[in-house]
């Protein structure tokens, strides 16, 4: 329908739609009004929505403004359909951009973040978001960050935060040392520079002690998406397998040192076929092993160079692999043979065991380097269908010790000469697995252990801008955390960033006392990652100003878990795993019962430009929300948001959405206004004296109103306005086709007031000007209750039904609602009566409601 046509004989007396007086009008009373203040109100159930908060670094784009839209519809609607609603914002306020910018303009960190914190909040207003700002705080307030310190001491009490010297990814670009999770595909999560591997003295979080709790209850999490769980399963990386006891053997090879090498495997079963064992260049028994001897010098080169490789690329099966021998052996518990002792790039000193038995014919890494260094292939697995099959089938002894063949077998098959274990099926988990690793056992020459990919949380960065570790170095006492009373170690704010200088150089916060001996003492000047700060915010937004504890335990019992938890997929692992575990270890020091924190978890999809590419400053294409507000006010691109696509999916900005998304909201405006004047509140609803207009549009009503709620419950946003614009345009076609004296004055009533509330969570300011001036309510509609629909007044007194002739669609038929099969068959053997004739019907299938099919030949 055009814009203009049906307004016409509407139009009279309707005031226009003007969205910044409108919107400028409500969100200050709304403000006076302190309509978003948390109630507090137990007799009502809880529901806790929260988005994920931003890092503040300039106003906000496009990705914020979809993410607060989602969150905002669902938390006004939870609020209209009765629960008692928590609806917080605040900021990840500390981290490096902050102190970049701060560093190139001359100025303090805490200003420019504050700055942008200001401008955010401006933006978040003007969208008409129902966050509750009494409860807004910034990880960079000291009452906040204090509690974070306060949690690090607790951890480190209980043995779950430690230093260590090991080597660490230390990013050359951001001057700072990263978490594993922050290398992602081989390269710094934030500036994309390949980090350096650096051994340096770090503090880290025991996230490993928690690795099959975390892995375990992501079963429990059925409100997540398949994706971020498998991302996780993933990351965490449970693998069984054994460790099996290699004998170091003396120089001349054969005799026993009893120094034992043990090796990681998953793959017991290969034992026999063990040609070659390998340890990584960074490990101590390599360099001992070569040390003095002629082997020595390659073995450097080889070190120094593997040193330049991420450890993503090492393990890259396509990277061609380097080796050196140590010229030792090392004897294998299963059969005695000595194995040449190799030094290779390709394994890793940080999982397993950091040694690995090589067997070339079921690993293709392994393969690999046998084939180029000419080490042995033996042959001790096969596929029946393997020609070798035949002729090894039976063989115990180690007889053929190298074949020439293309690649790995993928060590599918059965054993052979292995020994009493030939014949034995083998593969991960086999029978075979389990023969050779109990026999091993018995022995105690080896054991099953389950190894997880996930490794501990390296914490420390040597920037400024973050929540300092509260710990003091004292030569004397070691690492002594900072009394509880001296909490929290506040950060500087007058270090000259702009020349350079950190807290490491900067003696009025290092140059501190013992607190345990009194002594002078040096405090630590690492800050703490900005994640731990991100990871238990969404506690604090229970009970913000507390100022005695982090929170009380029963604020987070009322509000936690998160029942909505809405952002971007890019936390997949990170945040999300580190929040999980944040909560797991606060469960355990008894502050909260739950060790899950977000039960339903949303991941919006990304909002990309008219030509589906990513927004970026670079590529110079993002649309600031400030473009769409201007023009259409904050409802428009609410509506277009929410209407464009479904959450979870990507799309595709464009200036088309908004304008249709802006005539809908205008001609829903004069719809409502035109039921508005027809309509009155108190007219009792006597349904049976409805004409049929009224009728259908008092039927529209309650259909489109049940589709809209289950569509609201999902979380499809875009089928709930698709449905609200189909009752909208039943109402336009009601009002045109009506005369004005003949309309039902309780049913323009209910149309218009359902509209108006529908359309609250997406549309606030439009929706609360139409309760008002249109509906003549006083309160806000942000308050009323979500209407109820009735499923009996929603039915249609015809369905449509689908007449098929050997399961092909030949017609549709309008029938009664509540014909019988009988009837539908009737009609609708009647419906295709041509394309039967002739025919000798052979069987009819008739699913009322929906289609009946004719088999006839
Ligand atoms: C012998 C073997 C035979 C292996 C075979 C595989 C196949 P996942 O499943 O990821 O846990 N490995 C062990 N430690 C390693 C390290 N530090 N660096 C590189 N590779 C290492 O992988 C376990 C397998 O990865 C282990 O099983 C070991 O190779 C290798 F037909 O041992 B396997
Ligand atoms: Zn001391």
């Amino acid at each position: 329908m055009s814009d203009n046509s049906e307004t016409e004989r509407n139009d009279a007396g309707i005031p226009s739609y003007d969205a910044q007086a409108i919107e400028a009008r409500w969100q200050r009373s709304w403000e006076e009004d302190g309509l978003y203040k948390t109630d507090e109100d137990p007799s009502r159930p809880k529901k806790y929505v929260l988005e994920m908060f931003p890092y503040p670094s300039g106003d906000l784009h496009m990705g914020h403004a979809r993410n607060y839209t989602i969150g905002d519809a669902m938390a006004r609607q939870a609020r209209m359909r009765g629960f008692d609603v928590l609806h917080p914002m605040g900021f990840d306020a500390f981290g490096l951009p902050a102190e970049n910018a701060a560093i190139k303009h001359n100025t303090q960190a805490s200003r420019w973040t504050h700055q942008n914190i200001a401008q955010a909040i401006k933006t978040m207003k003007r969208m008409g978001f129902s966050y509750d700002y009494d409860r807004t705080f910034n990880t960079c307030d000291p009452e906040y960050y204090r509690w974070g310190q306060w949690m690090f001491i607790k951890m480190w009490e209980k043995g779950l935060a430690y230093r260590a010297t090991s080597p660490v990814n230390w990013c050359p670009h951001c001057q700072t040392v990263l978490a594993n999770e922050q290398v992602v595909d081989g390269r710094c999560w934030r500036c994309g520079t390949v980090p350096e591997k650096r051994e340096l003295s770090q503090w880290y979080l025991k996230i490993t002690d928690y690795a099959q709790e975390l892995l375990d209850d992501l079963d429990r999490l059925e409100g997540w998406p398949e994706n971020v769980k498998a991302q996780q399963r993933n990351w965490i990386g449970r693998s069984e397998g054994a460790e099996i006891d290699f004998q170091l053997a003396d120089k001349d090879g054969t005799t026993p040192t009893g120094r034992t090498l043990t090796c990681f495997t998953t793959r017991a079963d290969t034992l026999f076929g063990v040609s070659f064992l390998v340890l990584p260049p960074e490990s101590s028994l390599a360099a001992e092993l070569v040390a003095g001897s002629e082997h020595e010098a390659a073995y450097l080169e080889l070190k120094s160079a593997t040193e330049k490789v991420s450890s993503v690329d090492r393990q890259g099966s396509a990277r061609e692999k380097h080796g050196v021998f140590t010229g030792r052996f090392a004897i294998n518990p299963i059969n005695g043979r000595p194995a040449p002792i190799w030094v290779a790039d390709y394994v890793l000193m940080d999982y397993g065991t950091g040694a690995v038995m090589g067997v070339p014919c079921g690993d293709q890494r392994d393969f690999d380097f046998a084939r180029k260094y000419g080490l042995e292939i033996a042959p001790i697995i096969c596929k029946k269908e393997d020609p070798l099959y035949e002729e090894l089938k039976d063989e115990r002894e180690l007889r053929v010790l190298s074949v020439d063949w293309d690649g790995a077998m993928d060590a599918e098959g059965y054993l052979v000469q292995s020994g009493e274990f030939t014949g034995l099926p083998g593969g991960k988990h086999s029978e075979a697995v389990e023969a050779i690793v109990s026999w091993l056992k018995e022995r105690g020459l080896g054991r099953e252990t389950v190894q997880f990919r996930l490794r501990d949380w390296l914490i420390s960065r040597q920037r400024y801008w973050g929540n300092p570790i509260p710990m003091i170095h004292c030569d004397c006492c070691g690492d002594v955390p900072v009394p509880e009373e001296d909490l929290p170690v506040t950060l500087p704010d007058d270090l000259d960033l702009g020349a350079g200088q950190t807290l490491a150089e900067y003696a009025p916060f290092y140059e501190t006392t013992c607190p345990r001996c009194g002594r002078p003492a040096r405090r630590i000047t690492d800050t703490m990652d900005t994640f731990t700060c991100s990871s238990w915010y969404y506690l604090r937004y229970c009970d913000p100003h507390n100022e005695g504890i982090p929170f009380s335990k029963e604020s987070v019992d009322r509000w936690m878990p998160v029942d909505n938890y809405i952002g971007g997929i890019e936390h997949a692992i990170l945040h999300l795993l580190y929040s999980r575990f944040w909560t797991k270890v606060l469960r355990d020091l008894g502050m909260i019962d739950e060790g899950e924190p977000f039960t339903n978890l949303l991941c919006q999809g990304m909002v990309k430009d008219a030509n589906g590419e990513t927004m970026s400053k670079s590529k110079g294409n993002v649309v600031p929300p400030s473009s769409v507000i201007e023009p259409y006010g904050a409802d428009t691109m609410r509506l277009a948001i929410l209407f464009v696509a479904p959450p979870e999916k990507d799309f595709d900005w464009d200036e088309e959405a908004v304008q249709g998304a802006n005539r809908f909201i205008r001609r829903a405006w004069r719809v409502v206004w035109g039921l508005a004047c027809a309509a009155d509140a108190s007219a009792p609803l006597d349904l049976a004296g409805l004409d049929d207009a009224s009728k259908e549009l008092n039927r529209s009503v309650h259909e489109m109103g049940l589709r809209c709620t289950a569509d609201f419950d999902r979380g499809q946003f875009n089928t709930a306005i698709s449905a609200c614009m189909e009752l909208v345009n039943a109402a336009s076609k009601y009002l045109n086709e009506t005369d004005e004296d003949g309309r039902s004055a309780a049913v323009c009533h209910r149309a218009a007031h359902d509209i108006v509330t529908m359309l609250a969570p997406i549309c606030p300011h439009w929706a609360e000007e139409l309760f008002h001036e249109a509906l003549g309510q006083t309160g806000s509609v942000y308050n009323e209750p979500w209407p109820e629909f009735d499923p009996s007044q929603a039915k249609s007194d015809t369905v449509e039904i689908v007449v098929q002739l050997k399961g092909k669609i030949r017609a549709r038929i309008n029938v009664p609602a509540d014909a019988g099969a009988e009837e539908i068959e009737a009609r609708g053997r009647s419906a295709i009566a041509d394309q039967l004739a002739g025919k000798d019907v052979k069987k009819v299938i008739v699913v009322p409601g929906k289609l009946v099919n004719i088999v006839a030949v």
